[in-house]
């Protein structure tokens, strides 16, 4: 298997440290002069420029989390003037505001070198044909792939999302050779083409880059299986760029985190303590080489372990295993991040109580949202015709929230059992941790 930049992906521990110091140094200046937010932050810990003298002082940096942004939003943590920015990229925050993410032109470049890094990895050439199917637009999917696959030389084919039917006829038609897309995606692509007819040997595909949400080990299997395909996972989060914060290799034994440009560390949730190697607890990256966006200490509450064991492909990056789950609430649902205080928001503005559920499944690989709203006593009616269009209307008011749709169920007042002690809102069947 390729390398995309096979010096820095295979460099010794020695040079990549060295290279964290000196960016570390450059990019805790940058932010100090350029954003008055992240300042004030370092003046209330008490820690200016001159204490960072290496990586080994990271601990003294403050936290960012999704709640600073949505205090800072839009234009808070930004740390170009606006002219130096070329584009954004959006994905949910915890309530109605949405993480903004700011690039420049250089933000970007190096944002697809990482994609193409990942493409590469699984195998990726300028022989191959790369489909993008994850979303384009606001989300970093499809145009993050898009981009790397550019760089690698292979021919993209920009599908999006959706058209299941469209998916196929260009796989089949163009030769398709690598698949980009969600593994729900993934699996459910593979459903459909076993449903007409088609044997994993008559798929062209080789290869699929899945990410943007959990997937079990079982899940790989079935998706390798049904496509004839080699599996590899990639990470990421619109904060920190996209896609391609980490990817796979052939090794498939965890995802390299693209160290020259993201600094990881694992700590406690609780108490905030950075853990040592191989402990489970939060991941935090600081990007050492975003000028726009400089998140510093962004804590991801992706629940995950590092390991810096030898791989046998020769990188030298940190890996991080598959994360096994979030120390927030935030729910991954055909891909769209979702908090329960979004769906709590739009209740509450439709004239509901504080009283739902919220159930999430997985029904033949594809996640379904079911979201149970107990009527008010003033709004309650039999009358069956004016339920549909109560529910209708939540629904409209759910899918412009969330981007996706939920199925909405009326109930009578005090049907939904109350709770003693923290009322339990959100059902997960999923099994994916
Ligand atoms: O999901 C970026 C992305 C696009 C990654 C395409 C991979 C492929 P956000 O919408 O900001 O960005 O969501 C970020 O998704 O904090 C994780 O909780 C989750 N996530 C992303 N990749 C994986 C993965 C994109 N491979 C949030 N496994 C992150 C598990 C993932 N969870």
């Amino acid at each position: 298997m390729g390398y995309y930049q096979k010096e820095i992906e295979c460099a010794p521990r020695g040079e990549i440290v060295a290279l964290q110091n000196e960016r570390l140094l450059a990019q805790v200046r940058h932010v100090w002069d350029n954003v008055p937010y992240y300042r004030k932050k370092m003046e209330e810990k008490n820690v200016t420029p001159k204490d960072i003298a290496s990586i080994d002082d990271l601990h003294k940096l403050p936290f960012l989390s999704k709640k600073d942004l949505r205090e800072a939003y839009p234009y808070g943590l930004l740390a170009v003037p606006l002219a130096d920015c070329v584009r954004i990229q959006s994905t949910s925050g915890t309530t109605g505001k949405r993480v903004v993410a700011f690039y420049t032109q250089e933000d970007i470049d190096l944002w697809e070198d990482c994609c193409a890094r990942a493409i590469m990895a699984a195998g990726g050439t300028k022989e191959d044909v790369c489909q993008v199917s994850y979303g384009y637009g606001l989300f970093t999917g499809g145009p993050g792939l898009n981009g790397g696959s550019h760089r690698v030389g292979c021919l993209t084919i920009p599908t999006s999302s959706g058209n299941t039917e469209r998916q196929i006829m260009f796989i089949n038609d163009l030769r398709a050779t690598i698949l980009c897309c969600t593994p729900s995606y993934a699996a459910y692509l593979g459903e459909s083409m076993k449903e007409m007819g088609m044997q994993p040997e008559d798929i062209p595909l080789k290869a699929g880059i899945f990410g943007a949400e959990a997937w079990s080990e079982e899940m790989r299997r079935d998706i390798e299986k049904t496509l004839g395909i080699k599996a590899y996972d990639i990470y990421g989060l619109t904060e920190l760029s996209g896609p391609g914060v980490s990817f796979e290799c052939e090794a498939q034994q965890g995802m390299h985190i693209n160290e020259d440009h993201f600094i990881a560390e694992i700590i406690d949730p609780d108490t905030e303590e950075v853990l040592p190697e191989g402990e489970q607890g939060e991941l935090v990256f600081t990007a050492v080489t975003k000028k726009a966006f400089p998140m510093m200490r962004y804590r991801t509450r992706d629940i995950c372990v590092l390991t810096r064991e030898q791989c046998p492909c020769g990188r030298t990056h940190v890996r991080m295993k598959k994360p096994r789950g979030r120390s927030d609430d935030m729910l991954i649902i055909r891909g769209v991040n979702v908090f329960p205080s979004q769906i709590e928001t739009v209740l509450l503005n439709h004239g509901y109580a504080a009283n739902y559920q919220i159930l999430v499944d997985r029904v033949n690989n594809t996640d379904t949202l079911d979201v149970h709203v107990e009527m008010t006593p003033e709004m309650f009616t039999d009358n069956m015709g004016e339920i549909a269009q109560m529910q209708r209307k939540l629904v409209e008011g759910l899918r412009s929230m969330l981007g996706i749709t939920a199925n909405v169920t009326l109930v009578a007042p005090k049907s939904i059992t109350r709770s003693e002690g923290k009322a339990v809102r959100v059902i997960d069947n999923r099994k994916l941790y």
